[in-house]
């Protein structure tokens, strides 16, 4: 998962490079033939804090997980189910024809065990990530990251560091779902406040954070057992040696299901230049909110030797998970596993500053639907317009148009909502206008809103839904499609 790179390696490749004017390129070139990439779908043993847990895999070429495509490279990929039952693999962000998009509709149904199918479609570069549709295999981490590369990645002579954070329970996620149904005492307590009483003692659900005043969003649906990045805990994390001084283009995935995260640089100091595969302009950050399946591109220079913690902490609590990226020759810490202080929500601190680096041409939307996100904690159920998947009313769109999305968030949880097949602009955030980012995953705030806007020229049928988990299994879904698709 992670480019390693010595600095021996690097000081060799440096010098053969040095000679002419081509810059170093870290990046794999395109391959020479066009056989496609077997991609697998399997089940592997994963030691979480000294626990064996049977847990999925979606390892590429190399038995590395996910897949890395070279600049230009098609997304030509065999994708076998080594697994016992049914699965379909969701290619996050990137925008196929939709019978490829990995999303389990009649016409396109999962894969058997043992069936194998064939994807081809030309990708968008960028951070992507892959992971089941089946059900809450995503949970038992079906997931991976996809990651294509672009020729000024080639250029850029940055060493590439992958991050792939998860939530992981022993629990399966049927148990998982079937607590949060039933409704936990805890649940059950928060949950008057939160109908009756405007949210104003949600603070209840918090754990006690202080919060200021007004809507104290409720968080973490789920009490989870461990919080990996790369598959492995703070206790024994991912090392990557560095050197120094190095060049670093991370690249973090959030591939929980029901967690959100403030990632911290600690000593270094980064430059956002991409959320979602799609380029903003910069902006300086040491720390960071990342909803559920965002991913962001950090651009980072290490300048002197040492040991530097990236460290990914989940909202309201004190436990993170993270890697280390340390130079040649410096000592690796041990970093406790828990922080000293509780990380605040998520908030839109980053969103709200994030400007696209290419907007979409403005003009006027052609349709607007508007989205209602309701639901609570208590009888555990979230819906889109009043309405709970698959039980839905699609919301049409033609090619051609453009799409406004106003999203108004009733409840008290945030909503990452995502959409299928196209990158939208973040276009108003509780009503303020920007020019956003273009994204395929907003957070949209618990009691408040945000408006994207999106250029219908995929037809298809198309999932548009909560990407917390629980929320989309509890009916927070529905179906953007275009008219005239059997
Ligand atoms: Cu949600």
């Amino acid at each position: 998962m992670l480019t390693r790179l010595s600095r021996r390696n690097l000081l060799t490749t440096t010098m053969g490079a040095a000679g002419g004017a081509a810059a170093v390129s870290l990046i794999r070139p395109a391959r020479a033939t066009a056989a496609p990439l077997r991609l697998a779908a399997g089940t592997r043993t994963l030691d979480v804090n000294g626990k064996a847990a049977s847990v999925f895999s979606l390892t590429g070429p190399g038995g590395k997980p996910g897949l890395t495509l070279a600049p230009g490279e098609r997304f030509s990929v065999s994708l076998a189910n080594d697994t016992k039952g049914p699965t379909i693999i969701h290619w996050h962000g990137q925008l196929p024809p939709w019978r490829q998009d990995g999303f389990p509709w009649p016409q396109t149904p999962p894969l058997a065990a043992g069936a194998t199918q064939a994807y081809d479609f030309a990708p968008i570069p960028g951070t992507f990530w892959m992971h089941s549709h089946q059900r809450m295999q995503e949970q038992v981490l079906m997931t991976a990251p996809l990651i294509v590369h672009s020729a000024a990645d080639q250029r850029a002579d940055r060493q590439e560091v992958v991050l792939l954070l998860h939530d992981f329970s022993f629990r399966s996620p049927d148990d998982i779902l079937a607590g949060l149904t039933k409704a936990s005492p805890g649940q059950a307590m928060a949950s008057p406040s939160t109908m009756t009483m405007g949210g104003g003692m949600a603070a209840m659900n918090m754990g006690g954070m202080a919060m200021g005043a007004g809507a104290a969003p409720d968080l973490n649906d789920v009490d989870y057992d461990a919080f990996l990045a790369n598959d492995r805990t703070l206790a024994d994390p991912e090392v990557v040696r560095v050197a120094s001084p190095g060049r670093i283009r991370l690249r973090v995935i959030n591939g929980a299901s029901a967690s959100q995260f403030w990632l911290d640089l600690g000593a270094l100091r980064g430059s956002v230049v991409a959320v979602d595969g799609h380029e903003v302009q910069p902006v300086s950050v040491r720390r960071l909110p990342l909803s559920m399946a965002q991913r962001v591109d950090i651009l980072l220079n290490i300048t002197v030797p040492g040991a530097f913690p990236i460290l990914a902490q989940v909202e309201g609590k004190r436990a993170r998970a993270g890697i280390l990226l340390v130079t040649q020759g410096a000592a690796v810490p041990n970093l406790p596993v828990s922080a000293e202080t509780l990380a605040p929500p998520a908030d839109l601190s980053l969103e709200k500053v994030l400007r696209a680096a290419a907007s979409l041409i403005p003009r006027p939307a052609d349709v607007v639907h508007r989205i209602v996100l309701a639901g609570q904690v208590s009888p555990y159920a979230w819906s889109i317009n009043g309405q709970y998947w698959p039980n839905i009313t699609p919301l049409m769109v033609a090619l051609g148009q453009r799409v406004a999305l106003d999203m108004v968030n009733h409840s008290m949880m945030v909503h990452p909502m995502h959409l299928h097949g196209h990158a939208f602009q973040v276009v108003a955030l509780n009503g303020v206008p920007l020019a956003g980012a273009v994204r395929d995953t907003v957070m949209v705030p618990a009691r408040g809103s945000a408006r994207v806007v999106f250029d219908a020229n995929n037809p298809g049928r198309w999932a548009f839904h909560c990407h917390n988990l629980y929320h989309m299994m509890t009916g927070m879904m529905t179906e953007i499609r275009y008219p005239g698709i059997v």
